[in-house]
């Protein structure tokens, strides 16, 4: 059966690997984690001093992907989504945090405040949704609230229909 690929994007801190790992065990989609790739194959290309992290090798980590992502039926979940091919996905979800509530998840991650107000502005600025809009079909982007436990349920019974849905439509 042919299932779709879902991207999961959004600010760090947002709830996208909560989220996507619990869509993992309640279906038969296969998660991957692009931070968790790229570490695991050292995907990298340099180092950025200012923002005291690795640069991701874009190239690699699509290739990386790719046959995984022709097969179909992957979540992706990463804070950026420009990189990949647009025929990848057949959905784009961002999940969106109210400032207040993102900054009191940071402030117990131990994030530097450079790192903690670089985030919080990326929130703020709406980055990653205006990065999927420009990226994608604006049609297959949604914005999700993710604010609290009720919020990330409904998500995953509104992401999970949605395949449902595509699955159904999508057979021959
Ligand atoms: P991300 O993968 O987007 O960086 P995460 O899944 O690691 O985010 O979540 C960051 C923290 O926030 C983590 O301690 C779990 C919590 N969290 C995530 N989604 C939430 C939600 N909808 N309601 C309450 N807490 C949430």
């Amino acid at each position: 059966m042919w299932q779709p690929n879902t991207l999961l994007t959004g600010t760090p801190g947002v709830g996208k690997t909560t989220l996507d790992k619990e869509l993992a065990s309640r279906s038969r989609l296969k998660y991957i984690n692009v931070g968790d790739l790229a570490k695991e194959g050292q995907l990298y290309d340099g180092y950025d001093e200012e923002y005291d992290c690795p640069i991701l090798d874009e190239d690699r980590v699509v290739d990386a992907l790719e046959n995984q992502m022709k097969e179909g039926g992957v979540i992706v979940d990463y804070h950026g989504c420009d990189f990949f091919p647009e025929c990848w996905c057949h959905i784009v979800f961002v999940l969106r945090t109210d400032n207040s509530i993102l900054y009191k998840r940071f402030e117990t991650s131990g994030y530097s405040e450079k790192k903690l107000q670089d985030n919080i502005q990326c929130e703020i600025f709406q980055v990653l949704y205006e990065e999927a809009m420009a990226s994608y079909r604006k049609d297959i982007v949604h914005q999700l609230p993710s604010n609290n436990p009720e919020e990330q349920e409904n998500n995953i019974n509104r992401i999970l229909k949605w395949i449902e849905q595509w699955i159904k439509d999508n057979s021959s």
